[in-house]
């Protein structure tokens, strides 16, 4: 099967941002007596901003109103967004560059869907907004990951068909998505956490396995 559009996950796939997100968190379960660890986090991973506080607070069996929990989701992104401040293209993970510039040599049509608010921002600092032929972020869909909608979004937008479509991704709720949508899903990471991918690799690094997919 030859694929022809490509859609990648931001962070933990492109940028090496997951681990912001992960200290951000940390910082305000610290300052409410939470308990948060990198188990906790994996959970975290692709799934949105009010929604990740709902899992933190629901494994230290604690109750926020829905006031409150806004209130301390918004503190976590102030914390987030301070950190991103200071991205450039150092934080592209392993690859990325590359895998890109095969793609487009190959003509592959190239989008970017991030469960993220702050997509834009990353993109920017990373210096890639014009690598792609689209970008959905947060904002622009109703049901988040894992329901497939952002990734329909996105091959929607680049004009190719689901099934057409390679993703990649670093979250076992983006897994589910992409295979929810349909398409071939490239899991980057831990084999075992993502064992539903039909393939996982540890990086973008541009090798035969993944360019075959597109020959
Ligand atoms: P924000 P992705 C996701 O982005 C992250 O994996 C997840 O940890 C985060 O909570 C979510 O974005 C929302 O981000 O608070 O910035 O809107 O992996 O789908 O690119
Ligand atoms: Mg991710």
């Amino acid at each position: 099967m030859r694929y022809c559009g490509a859609i990648f996950d931001l962070d933990g796939v492109i940028a090496d941002t997951a681990k912001y997100h992960y200290l951000a968190w940390k910082r305000l379960a610290d300052e409410l007596g939470l308990y948060f660890d990198e188990k906790i986090n994996e959970r975290l991973k692709g799934i949105g901003r009010l929604e990740s506080l709902e899992i933190i607070l629901q494994e230290n069996g604690r109750y926020f109103s829905r006031r409150e929990k806004e209130y301390y989701a918004n503190k976590k992104n102030e914390y987030y967004v301070e950190m991103i401040r200071r991205i450039t293209p150092k934080d592209l993970l392993p690859g990325v560059a590359d895998l890109i510039s095969n793609l487009k040599d190959l003509g592959v049509k190239l989008a970017v869907a991030s469960a993220s608010k702050n997509a834009p921002a990353v993109l920017k600092n990373l210096g890639l907004v014009e690598w792609f032929d689209y970008i959905v972020d947060a904002g622009q869909i109703k049901k988040g990951k894992p329901d497939p909608e952002i990734f329909l979004v996105a091959a929607r937008n680049i004009g190719v068909k689901p099934r057409e479509c390679v993703g990649f991704e670093d979250s076992v709720a983006g897994i589910a998505a992409l295979k929810a949508a349909g398409m071939f899903a490239v899991g980057v990471g831990d084999e075992k956490r993502l064992k539903d991918a039909d393939l996982v690799v540890k990086d973008l690094t541009p090798t035969e396995q993944i360019l075959k997919l597109f020959l």
